[in-house]
């Protein structure tokens, strides 16, 4: 390992679920022989650190735990067995840390579903801190010209909905509903969608949303907590009246999951993405039986799905607003993202 590395580092731990943020040094780790050591600079902060740190999702974290998912930074040391990626290289750490790489899902490129995932910010620790392991054969490659900050939310939100609005098969000129439009993934998913040639309604609260939505290029925006008839909004956002051809959820909130199959467009799809805690889907059956609905799940994205969504933002399509903050004030974002204040996403600087 070059000297320059430092022994010790920051970090923000939490030692057990829903406890208080610890700001405090602790060991960098070594890379193992198939691994990186990524130096962060800038990590974004999702929603989904918050269900980590809440454990409020069926499935267990690693503790003491450094949360964190959306890490851009500087290769400075790697493993043996690692050869295509240099010290010096720009890369990401993305919710996927690493997979088997030999079981089916992985052998079609369906990594995420790998049944032995590594979870960045989850079961192993993540982008909270100053260096970061990541599995080499994961990391995405960050062309060197792009801003660490900006592209750090890609790293999960740019690359969840970019996956998800493929997954809803919308063609180009079709609609699409995202619903908590004003959030991190919301937001990424109106400038996707727009990239993608598809036309959006965005479905969040609040005019600092509703503004920025309209920003994002947003044809119409339903504030969910003014509209008497949701439904009825949503559908009337589309010329013909029939609703969108396809709905994108990211939502943190079970209501809009039961809401969606009563809007979208006959033949439509709906993806759901966000993941509030204990929620459940429920759509009438005849409706969605005479109206060929079809309900999908979409889970991040795979290596390709990855390094295609940050050519999106390469060639300067995506566009989304973030505020940077020191790693240290990490809990008076976690407070905003509780209380829903956050439009856009925040980002944190990791030397601060
Ligand atoms: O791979 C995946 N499926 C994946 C990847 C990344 C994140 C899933 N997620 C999940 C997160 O774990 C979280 O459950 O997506 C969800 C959204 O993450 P986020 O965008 O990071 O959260 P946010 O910034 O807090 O945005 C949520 C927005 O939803 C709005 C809020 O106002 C906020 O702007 N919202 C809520 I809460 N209720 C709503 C409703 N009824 C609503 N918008 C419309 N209708
Ligand atoms: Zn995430
Ligand atoms: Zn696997």
């Amino acid at each position: 390992m070059a000297s320059e590395i430092p022994t010790e580092q920051w970090a923000q731990v939490i030692d057990e679920t829903g406890g208080p943020l610890h700001y405090r040094r602790i060991p960098v780790a070594k890379p193992g022989p198939d691994e990186v050591l990524v130096n962060i600079k800038f990590s974004g902060v999702c929603h989904t650190d918050l269900h980590a740190w809440q454990g409020d999702w069926p499935l267990p974290t690693k503790m003491p735990l450094v949360g964190g998912h959306e890490g851009a930074g500087v290769v400075v040391a790697r493993g043996e067995l690692v050869e295509d990626v240099q010290i010096g290289d720009h890369v990401g750490i993305k919710w996927l840390n690493g997979s088997c790489l030999a079981c089916g899902f992985c052998q079609q490129a369906d990594e995420p579903l790998c049944p032995k995932p590594q979870l960045s910010g989850y079961t192993v620790d993540g982008t909270f801190q100053e260096y970061c392991i990541g599995k080499a054969a994961h990391v995405a490659r960050i062309p060197k010209e792009l801003p660490l900050d900006a592209v750090a939310p890609v790293l999960c939100a740019g690359i969840t909905v970019y996956k998800g609005l493929k997954e809803s098969g919308a063609q180009p000129g079709q609609w699409v509903a995202i619903v908590g439009a004003g959030g991190g993934l919301g937001s990424l998913a109106l400038q996707y969608a727009k990239a993608m040639g598809l036309r959006t309604i965005g479905i969040d609260t609040g005019d600092a949303k509703k503004d920025m939505c309209a920003t994002l290029g947003a044809e119409h925006f339903v504030d969910f907590a003014k509209s008497s008839n949701l439904v009825k909004d949503v559908q009337a956002a589309t010329p013909d009246g029939l609703g969108p051809h396809a709905v994108l959820l990211v939502a943190v909130n079970e209501r809009p999951f039961q809401q969606a199959a009563e809007y979208i467009r006959p033949r439509g799809t709906v993806v759901c993405i966000g993941m509030p805690a204990g929620a459940y889907m429920k759509a009438p059956v005849f409706e969605t039986v005479v109206r060929m609905i079809t309900i999908k799940g979409s889970y991040v994205g795979n290596r390709k799905d990855s390094a295609e969504a940050l050519e999106f933002f390469a060639r300067g399509l995506i566009k989304s607003p973030f505020q940077t903050v020191g790693l240290s004030e990490l809990p008076s974002v976690y407070e905003k993202l509780q209380k829903g204040e956050v439009a856009g996403r925040y980002v944190l600087d990791t030397s601060k």
